[in-house]
C-alpha cells in the first residue's frame, strides 16, 4: 500500500504529485506568516499600553488568512495519508478594529480541508504551539473510536500526539477541538472539514468552495474597538456578537469574495462549528441543483435552503447561469447583521432567457 505524507516537508518536494497535500502545506506556510505579525502586533500592544478596560487594538493586527479548498482524491486507491495539524492562538481580526483571540487549527478559521477516501488509513499527528498557552485536542466525527481520537490527542504547548484511524464511511465531517471548556475552544475558531471522498470520487465540478460558519462571543460588544477575549457567559446565553463565514465579518466579501463565472458548476462544501447555532444555509439568487443533505449519502434535488446543524455539514452543488453577485447567508437573517454573509462573483455574458429587467426600481446594494 503506498503512502502519502501531508507533512509541510514533503509538501515542497512532492507537490503536484499529491493531491491533497500542496494544500496544506501552503495553508500552514500562510498562516506562519500571519500569526508571527499578528503575534508581533498583539505583543507590541501589550508592551506599550497601560492596563484599560477596553484593551486597544493592536496595531497591524490583521485578519486570518482563508484555508484553501483542499484537491480531489481523484478515484486513487486506498492508501495511507498522514496528516500533520498545528493548533495556534492567534489574536487576529474578527471585523474591522475588532480584535479576537482566536484558537486555531493551522492558524485559519476554519482550519485546514483534510481530503481524503474511504478506506484510506489517515496517520494524524497534532502538534500545539509552544507559543501557546491551553492544551488542546481533536475530534474528528470521520473518526470512529473514543472521542473520535479527542481521547488520545490532548497535547499541551510544544508537545504533540498521533493517531491513525481508517476512514470508514464516505461524507464530510467537522473536527473540532474537545478540550473543555469545549464550547471556547470551539468558539473561539477550532474547527474545520474533513471531506472522505467514496471511491469513485464526486462528479467533476468547475470549482469548488470551502465555506464554514461559526458564531462568536466576544468580551466587548459587536463592532467595540478593542483585542477582545471569549465570552462564556454569552456563549452559555446563546447570544453571539459575531456569527461568520470563514473567520471574520467580510472574509468572503469584496476583494476576498469567492469567483466564478457563468456556464460554471460549482460545489461548495459547506460546514457549521457553531458552537450554538443552526445554520439555514442560503445563495441568495440560485437554487441548489442538489445537495448531500447533512453532507451524508442522501442527495436531494432543487433546495432552496438547507438546514445545517452544528458538528455538521453537507454539499451544495449549482450551475451559474446569469453573472452578478450571489450572497450567501444563514437564513435567519438576523444573522446577517452580525457577519453572516459571503459573496460569489459571476462574471459572464447576460442571459435574458432565464433573467431580464424589463422596468427597473430602485437600487439597493443586497438583498433579495
Ligand atoms: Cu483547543
Amino acid at each position: 500500500m503506498a503512502e502519502i505524507r501531508f507533512t509541510r516537508r514533503s509538501v515542497l518536494l512532492r507537490s503536484g504529485l499529491l493531491a491533497a497535500v500542496p494544500v496544506l502545506g501552503a495553508v500552514a506556510s500562510a498562516c506562519g506568516d500571519a500569526a508571527e505579525a499578528n503575534r508581533g502586533a498583539a505583543a507590541q500592544a501589550a508592551s506599550t499600553a497601560a492596563p484599560s478596560p477596553t484593551p486597544a487594538v493592536p496595531n497591524g493586527l490583521q485578519r486570518l488568512p482563508l484555508p484553501e479548498v483542499a484537491p480531489p482524491v481523484n478515484g486513487r486507491p486506498a492508501t495511507v495519508v498522514q496528516v500533520e495539524l498545528e493548533t495556534r492562538e492567534i489574536p487576529a481580526l474578527i471585523d474591522d478594529n475588532v480584535g479576537f483571540v482566536f484558537f486555531t487549527f493551522g492558524g485559519t478559521v476554519p482550519g485546514p480541508m483534510i481530503r481524503v477516501r474511504q478506506d484510506d488509513i489517515v496517520e494524524l499527528t497534532l502538534r500545539n504551539h509552544p507559543d501557546n498557552r491551553t492544551p488542546h485536542n481533536i475530534d474528528l466525527h470521520a473518526v470512529t473510536g473514543p472521542g473520535g481520537g479527542a481521547k488520545y490527542t490532548v497535547v499541551n504547548p510544544g508537545q504533540s500526539a498521533t493517531i491513525r484511524f481508517k476512514a470508514l464511511k464516505p461524507g464530510v465531517y467537522v473536527y473540532h477541538c474537545a478540550v473543555p471548556p469545549i464550547p471556547m475552544h470551539i468558539s473561539s475558531g477550532m474547527y474545520g472539514l474533513i471531506v472522505v471522498e467514496p471511491p469513485e470520487g464526486f462528479p467533476p465540478v468547475d470549482r469548488e468552495f470551502y465555506v464554514m460558519q461559526g458564531d462568536f462571543y466576544l468580551t466587548g460588544q459587536r463592532g467595540q474597538p478593542g483585542l477582545w477575549q471569549f465570552s462564556l457567559e454569552k456563549c452559555l446565553a446563546e447570544q453571539p456578537d459575531y456569527v461568520v463565514f470563514n473567520g471574520s465579518v467580510g472574509a468572503l466579501t469584496g476583494d476576498r469574495a469567492l469567483r466564478a463565472n457563468v456556464g460554471e458548476r460549482v460545489r461548495i462544501f459547506f460546514g457549521n462549528g457553531g458552537v450554538n447555532l443552526t445554520s439555514s444555509f442560503h445563495v441568495i439568487g440560485e437554487i441548489f441543483d442538489r445537495v448531500a443533505l447533512e453532507a451524508g449519502s442522501l442527495w436531494a434535488e432543487n433546495v432552496q435552503t438547507t438546514t445545517v446543524p452544528p458538528g455538521g455539514a453537507t454539499i451544495v452543488e449549482f450551475t451559474l447561469e446569469v453573472p452578478g453577485d450571489y450572497v450567501m447567508v444563514d437564513h435567519a437573517l438576523g444573522r446577517l447583521m452580525k457577519g453572516a454573509s459571503g459573496v460569489i462573483h459571476v462574471e459572464g455574458p447576460e442571459n435574458p432567457g432565464v433573467f431580464d429587467v424589463v422596468v427597473p426600481g430602485v437600487s439597493l446594494s443586497s438583498g433579495h
